[in-house]
């Protein structure tokens, strides 16, 4: 079985949302072709779903700003701005992207306790979100990952995927994912690389 996991790709990080990725907005209708036309038996989305006073908010950090660095539960973690609080409009799927289609909603980052890049676990692997459960469930043999943001979200995705699904071949599409900063990029990349993880692009999946 064959599935496609779609990464945050939400208000929050397009352009207009708290915590815009550049050109994030661009990946939907790629997106969309993958979900429409790509053959997956099935579709997962996650979605950054964090509490008003999540702890990756440099809001709850007196004297920190957005894009610093500081510490979550003595761990090093970005300051990001507020994004993705959960039932607002930024933590919604961007309107134009084809939900219909999903067939299982992860969402992550509920504990204001620590951050939860990846869809599969928390970033101190202490709590599993239960995804690496519901494809192996599924008896999935390959996932095709993308969305956003490629420096952070999907290559943490990527590289637990590889981690916590043994012998399933995981790709990552490069063109329907975009990124927060381009060196970080070129990085995951390379790392996924490094990781046996195939860099692909939606037209490989889309002629086959
Ligand atoms: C993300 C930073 C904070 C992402 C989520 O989806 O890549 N990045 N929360
Ligand atoms: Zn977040």
């Amino acid at each position: 079985m064959k599935a496609l996991l779609l990464i945050d790709i939400q208000n929050g990080f397009c352009p207009g949302g708290n915590l815009p990725v550049p050109h994030g907005d661009e990946v939907v209708p790629v997106a969309n072709r993958l979900i429409e036309d790509g053959g997956y038996n099935v579709i997962v989305a996650s979605q950054d779903w964090h509490p008003e006073n999540h702890g990756s908010f440099a809001s709850q950090h007196p004297g920190k700003k957005p894009f610093d660095m500081g510490e979550l539960s003595g761990k090093p973690q970005v300051m990001w701005p507020d994004h993705c609080v959960q039932e607002t409009p930024d933590a919604e799927f961007h309107p134009d992207l084809n939900i219909e289609a999903v067939d299982y909603i992860q969402q992550k980052g509920e504990n204001p306790a620590v951050d939860s890049y990846s869809a599969f676990r928390d970033n101190d692997q202490a709590a599993l979100t239960g995804l690496a459960g519901y494809l192996k469930a599924q008896l999935v043999t390959e996932l095709d990952i993308c969305g956003l943001a490629t420096d952070y979200c999907v290559k943490y995705s990527a590289l637990d995927a590889v981690d916590m699904l043994p012998g399933v071949k995981v790709c990552f599409i490069e063109d329907a994912s975009r990124g927060i900063d381009p060196e970080g990029v070129k990085a995951a990349i390379a790392e996924m690389k490094a990781k046996g993880i195939g860099i692909i692009s939606s037209k490989d999946v889309l002629a086959d």
